[in-house]
This record gives C-alpha cells, sequence and structure tokens, in this order.
C-alpha cells in the first residue's frame, strides 16, 4: 500500500476523538479571498479536514485550492464530481466509486481519466465507495450520475454495497445524502453499514444541526459532514459547535 499521510491524519483523529469533522466548501459558492477566510475559521473551529468540491463545477479550482493550502494546516481534500475536477494544490481526493449506482462511467470510467492526473498532481488518492441514499428530494449528484439512490428504508441494501466495498479494497465508505437533502442517512442505516465493515464511515447530506451531527455518530458514522448549513447560516460559532458535538 502506497504511504499516504492524509488517511494517517485521518486515523490519528479517530483514535483522538473517536469521530471527526469534514467541511465542505463548494467552489461554486466561494470566492477566493472568502474562501482563504473561511479555511482559518474551519480550521480554528477544530474541524479535521476541508473537503472541496461538488456536482457540477463552473468556477476555477486552481486559485481556490491555492488559496485554501495557503491558509490552512488542515488537508485540503478534493471530492469531485467528475475527472475534470482535479488541482495539483490539494492534498488528497476522495477517489470515489458511485457504488450504489450501475452507471458503470461512475464506477470506473472518470476514475481511469483521473488517474495519470492524480499522478502527476502527486495527489494521495482514497478509494472510496460512495453511496446515494434518498434524501427526501432529488439531488444535484443523482441527476449529473444518472443513478437511483438507495431506498432510505432498505438498510438490507446498503450493509452489502459498503461489504463489497471493503473487498474491492477501498479505504473508505461515504453514505451521501446529498448536498442539501431534505433528509439526512437514517440512524439505522448507518448503523446497519457500520455493522457491516471495519473501514472508516463518512455520512453527509442535510446535516444542519451539531445534534443531528452527534447522533450520526453514535450511530456509527466516523466523519460527519457538513456543506449547505455553513453556507446558509454560516458562523464561526455553529462550526465550533459541530466539532465539539462530533469530537465529543
Ligand atoms: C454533500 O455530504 C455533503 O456532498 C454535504 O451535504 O451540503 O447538505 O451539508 P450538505
Amino acid at each position: 500500500m502506497r504511504s499516504n499521510w492524509v488517511l494517517d491524519h485521518f486515523n490519528k483523529v479517530l483514535k483522538k476523538h473517536n469521530a471527526g469533522y469534514f467541511v465542505l466548501i463548494d467552489p461554486e459558492q466561494c470566492e477566493v479571498a472568502k474562501c482563504a477566510k473561511l479555511a482559518r475559521e474551519i480550521e480554528n473551529a477544530g474541524a479535521d479536514a476541508i473537503l472541496l468540491g461538488g456536482s457540477f463545477l463552473t468556477n476555477d479550482l486552481h486559485p481556490i485550492a491555492r488559496a485554501l493550502k495557503e491558509e490552512t494546516e488542515l488537508p485540503i481534500v478534493l471530492f469531485p464530481g467528475d475527472s475534470m475536477h482535479l488541482t495539483p494544490h490539494a492534498d488528497a481526493i476522495l477517489y470515489i466509486s458511485l457504488i450504489s449506482g450501475r452507471n458503470p462511467n461512475y464506477l470506473i470510467g472518470e476514475q481511469v481519466k483521473a488517474a495519470p492526473w492524480i499522478q502527476r498532481y502527486a495527489l494521495k488518492p482514497i478509494p472510496t465507495g460512495y453511496m446515494l441514499i434518498e434524501g427526501g428530494n432529488r439531488t444535484a449528484v443523482e441527476f449529473m450520475s444518472g443513478t437511483a439512490p438507495i431506498p432510505r428504508d432498505k438498510p438490507d441494501i446498503a450493509g452489502p454495497h459498503a461489504l463489497a466495498a471493503e473487498y474491492l479494497g477501498m479505504q473508505m465508505v461515504y453514505l451521501e445524502a446529498g448536498s442539501g437533502a431534505a433528509h439526512s442517512v437514517p440512524d439505522e442505516m448507518i448503523s446497519a453499514v457500520k455493522n457491516q465493515i471495519s473501514i472508516p464511515l463518512i455520512v453527509g447530506g442535510g446535516i444542519r444541526t451539531p445534534k443531528i451531527a452527534a447522533e450520526k455518530v453514535e450511530a456509527g458514522a466516523d466523519f460527519i459532514v457538513t456543506g449547505n448549513v455553513l453556507e446558509e447560516n454560516g458562523s464561526f460559532e455553529l462550526m465550533k459547535d459541530f466539532a465539539n458535538a462530533i469530537h465529543a
């Protein structure tokens, strides 16, 4: 296995706090100067990494990633919608295969196109089984990937998908209700998936309060992602409350 300091960092976070907090920055919503300021706040609030990306990008990723990198010691981890969403100014990339879907392009196609650039840019790839879970509304990732999410009342379907990801050698599983989802991933589904795997579990989409984030951790999430809630009601205090609730 190649050495990967970002994964090592994630493991240290889990040892120290039992669970970790990732803040997602959507490059569409962030100008360069605003992003730089936000990066400092995210670090000071106690988050453990910054995810950068989205399903559909029109903004130039390079200056945004460069600004983030200059302002924070936290790992900058790309969270790409496709193989165009790459920059050398990040540290790592969630090397996602959309395993809940049956669209071959998002299972292996975009990954092949991205691989030589990930190597050229010396990004640390984090092989991740990405599972879309029905979140009550049609999300951008569902539309862009042309895949159907797993029904939210079917943990018995979600569990074997996650287990297959682990057996395929993936390093993490991401349960995604979709950015701005009406409903976050149900606790029962998180527990069912967690019981099937030994690799870390990321949960995101529609998590709007620190209390709900803590419940997801209690249910078995190792890492919580928030994006929209900070764009909508973004405050340093709220970010701190999320970090404290997740680390507790
Ligand atoms: C989306 O899981 C992330 O990919 C975060 O979702 O924007 O709803 O917090 P929100």
